[in-house]
């Protein structure tokens, strides 16, 4: 079969056809002209889910208007370009971003109320497309939404998973997974690019092409094949011409798969048995991976991934250039995370085998375009694969990847001969207990930069996780801390107060500039200030409570201090010492109903991964607390805890705005950065917090009196673990906490059954693998702090509105700015207006 029906631009350089007015009477026509030639319906007959799908493709025409100049103006450069390789894109819903991005949100309310539509029925009508699991998934779209607005010449690279992250539910407090089926209605925002189509191979053998160096050129027979289609949405910057994409590959059976005869002999499901082999690698994401097959349908799909991108960005190079000596002068590919870490082999596979180029010359063409961001400290949390399914499912890789850690080990035993300490741990292949490839060292030998993602991250990898090659290669190692879109998570999501800063700071050139918004400053401490900034607070807390009751039916009380821990359910963001902290204060006051506290909404929102038994125990009972709390008469009025099910960026966008209290208590030295941190920060939150990933920067950057530290910090941890640490002993000593664990053992939870949850007290009695226990007194201090501050309002409301004021630093402009100076050394390209 045909590789590529395509070899040329996608759109040419030329004059534009300008399809779409600039006027209101213009959109209108625009909107019924679509829902008359693509909906094929009327005005009159029209569904709201017309109406939604018309209102996209509308959109979207405005903005394949900018789209088309931006392709033009880049054929015209030929600038570098910035190719991002991720596993995941945690987009947000689309249709708000595009209302304001073109300009048009007024019209739309305008129209659509005349014909009596909401603006929320649209809303609610447009999917969330779910294709990431957490936070490299949403910084990903951070970044992206930044490139564009810096108009950075940019492509993401993912997979169109036909499942997203699954939907969450609860049954007796328990996590029940869901299928995401983001696409049953359609995605009006994507185009298909059949054309575009590439051929993947997999398995197979390889042979000499030409003398019997395995520096090639060898030939890859592959045994399978699949095809990968591109589809594309629309990435547009705000408040500029550029509009880039972030192309998604789709897996596709090759054409003669359909087996026609055995469909005849009605063997229905049979017959299309081998186009749904294929088509798995694009089913869902992260599928499960406990089982062998499981864990070979991912490594496919990094795969496929891979080698899709890089044919295309191969393709790309090639409209305006032929030397190869030029590709990383125009060509710098972000490693997200190591799943897209098989783009080093393919691409000197690609160079040496079907390009001809020379084993050193690919490789420092290969290094040189190569970046890699790694998004974690856990050393588990470092892939690797095991040689013999590599061997197995990509021979020719394999290959590569031997003869690349050949020649990295002789370089370094000729800088440090015979240390053969420093060859086994920095070898690409680990050897005990069984032989793997280490993606990670793959990743920091094949790149030209490596990254962390928050100061102390990256100092930590340098001195722990990656020493040794941090050691070797000094100049690779950068840090670039991870930072937000203020359009999305203040513009979009909290419009009360982005009116209100505005008016403040005289405009919205802070929504491009966050350094502006430090103008806030001035009125941190002014009365009729603080009196509209705690009515913004109160407007968003009524949103969530009224969003609260109707879907969990748990009625919020405006007026309280609103406590959020949102973020994915891992042991170490320890939700388990938040769920600790809650039992004390429902003991203090079940002891004394008149105890004086602040009245608080407790509010969790997280998925915790489906295999993961401990996390998901503890989302157990976190829905226990939250259904006794709520059911005590006695705690009415004072403590609220509620427990929002299917946390993604649509709820993300509603729980932020109305924060006091953000909790970011992970244990020291294991958060990388953590972005809800700064999106909370930004939004006016006050964070409770651990000196963790971003949250010192935060802490930095809004001031000791501003922020509630507690706990240990990174190097105390380490040393605490080393010196013996031993959880009981914080239990015998500390009545308080000990009432708190015997009431989980006891089964106060758990309507008296003592086995409920034995287990995750018996765990943190006994290891305690996140100091738990160790940091509880300190937490419970430092909330009892958080109470009497609350209790001056001004006071709360100066720190609130302090937060915002001095949190400019955390936007996603800044850390793409990091990014093009450190590493990637891109310059943007202005896309003229007409
Ligand atoms: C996350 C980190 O856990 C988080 O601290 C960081 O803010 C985020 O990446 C973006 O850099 N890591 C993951 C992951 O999402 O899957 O490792």
């Amino acid at each position: 079969e045909a590789d590529s029906l395509a070899f040329v631009p996608e759109i040419k350089p030329g004059p534009n056809i300008r399809r779409v007015g600039t006027t209101v009477e213009d959109f209108e026509q625009n909107l019924l002209s679509n829902l008359y030639f693509q909906r094929g319906t009327t005005i009159e007959s029209a569904s709201a889910g017309d109406a939604y799908h018309t209102l996209a493709v509308t959109l979207r025409d405005r903005l394949v208007d900018r789209y088309a100049r931006t392709v033009a103006a880049h054929y015209e450069t030929n600038p570098r370009f910035v190719y991002y390789l991720s596993a995941e894109y945690m987009l947000g819903r689309q249709l708000n971003q595009n209302l304001l991005y073109t300009g048009t949100e007024q019209w739309t309310r305008e129209i659509a109320e005349a014909r009596g539509l909401s603006m929320e029925t649209l809303a609610t009508l447009d999917v969330e497309p779910g294709l990431g699991n957490g936070g490299l998934g949403r910084l990903a779209a951070c970044l992206l939404d930044s490139m564009a607005t810096l108009d950075i010449p940019a492509v993401g690279y993912g997979i169109r998973y036909d499942y997203g992250i699954f939907k969450q539910t609860f049954q007796n407090g328990e996590q029940v997974e869901r299928p995401d089926d983001w696409t049953f209605y359609g995605n009006p925002w994507e185009f298909a690019a059949p054309d575009d189509q590439h051929v993947v191979g997999f398995y197979g053998k390889t042979e000499s092409a030409n003398g019997d160096s395995m520096a090639g050129p060898r030939r890859w027979i592959p045994s399978e094949t699949v095809r990968g289609e591109p589809s594309h949405m629309l990435v547009p910057g705000y408040g500029t011409q550029t509009v880039n994409i972030v192309r998604l590959w789709r897996a596709r059976a090759s054409r003669q798969s359909f087996d026609l005869a055995r469909f005849g002999a009605g063997q229905y499901g049979e017959a299309v048995q081998h186009i749904a082999l294929s088509e798995s690698i694009s089913k869902v994401l992260y599928p499960d991976d406990s089982t062998e097959l499981g864990r070979e349908l991912r490594l496919k799909q990094q795969y496929f991934l891979v080698s899709c991108s890089l044919r295309d960005i191969i393709r790309r190079f090639q409209f305006r250039n032929r030397d190869w000596d030029a590709f990383p002068d125009k060509v710098v590919i972000q490693l997200n995370d190591t799943h897209p870490v098989l783009a080093i082999p393919e691409l000197m596979r690609l160079l040496v085998d079907e390009h001809q180029v020379d084993w050193d010359r690919a490789w420092s063409i290969t290094q040189r375009t190569f970046a890699y961001t790694c998004h974690t400290l856990l050393p588990e949390a470092l892939e690797t694969w095991p040689v013999a399914l590599m061997e197995r499912l990509l021979p020719r890789h394999m290959e590569i990847i031997y003869l690349i850690n050949h020649v990295f080990l002789r370089d370094l035993d000729m800088r440090h001969p015979g240390d053969l300490r420093l060859m086994r741990d920095l070898s690409l292949i680990q050897e005990e207990p069984e032989r793997r490839v280490r993606m990670a060292n793959l990743a920091v030998v094949g790149s030209h930069a490596v990254n962390g993602v928050a100061e102390l991250h990256s100092r930590l990898l340098a001195e722990t996780t990656l020493r040794d090659f941090a050691s070797l290669w000094p100049e690779k190692f950068h840090n670039v801390t991870n930072g937000v879109t203020p359009r999305r998570f203040v513009r979009l999501a909290n419009p009360r107060l982005s009116s209100l800063i505005s008016a403040h700071l005289g405009g919205d050139g802070w929504l491009t500039d966050l350094d502006q918004l430090a103008g806030l400053e001035a009125f941190a401490d002014d009365n009729a200030m603080r009196e509209r900034w705690r009515d913004v607070k109160r407007l968003n807390k009524v949103d969530l409570a009224a969003y609260a009751a109707r879907t969990t039916g748990v009625v919020l009380d405006p007026q309280a201090m609103c406590d959020v821990m949102i973020k994915r359910f891992h042991e170490y963001k320890r939700q388990l010492l938040k769920v600790l902290h809650v039992v004390t204060l429902y003991n203090r006051l079940r002891d004394d109903p008149a105890a004086t506290v602040v009245p608080r909404t407790v509010v969790f929102a997280g998925k915790a991964a489906p295999g993961y038994r401990a996390a998901k125990l503890v989302m157990k009972l976190v829905n226990a607390v939250a259904d006794t709390v709520n059911n005590d008469p006695r705690v009415a009025g004072a403590l609220r805890v509620v427990f929002l099910p299917d946390y993604n960026v649509t709820r993300a966008e509603l729980i932020v705005p109305s924060a006091d209290l953000s909790e970011q208590i992970s244990l020291a030295g294991k958060e990388a950065s953590g972005t809800g941190n700064m999106k909370l920060a930004l939004n006016g939150a006050v964070t409770i917090g651990t000196l963790d990933g971003a949250n010192i920067e935060i802490r930095d950057r809004v001031g000791a009196d501003n922020f509630f530290l507690f706990g240990y910090n990174a190097e105390q941890a380490m040393s605490a673990r080393r010196s013996g640490y031993s959880a009981r002993s914080f239990y015998d000593q500390d009545p308080e906490l000990r009432a708190v664990l015997d009431a989980i053992s006891g089964g106060v939870f758990s309507s008296g059954d003592r086995d409920a949850f034995a287990s995750v007290v018996d765990s943190v009695l006994g290891w305690d693998e996140y100091l738990c226990l160790g940091d509880y007194r300190s937490y419970v201090d430092c909330q009892d702090t958080v109470e009497r501050a609350w209790q001056d309002r001004e006071r709360w409301t100066s720190m609130s509105i302090r937060n915002t004021a001095r949190s400019g630093f955390f936007s996603s402009d800044r850390t793409v700015r990091d990014y093009c100076r450190g590493i990637w050394n891109v310059e943007p390209v202005r896309v003229p207006e007409e």
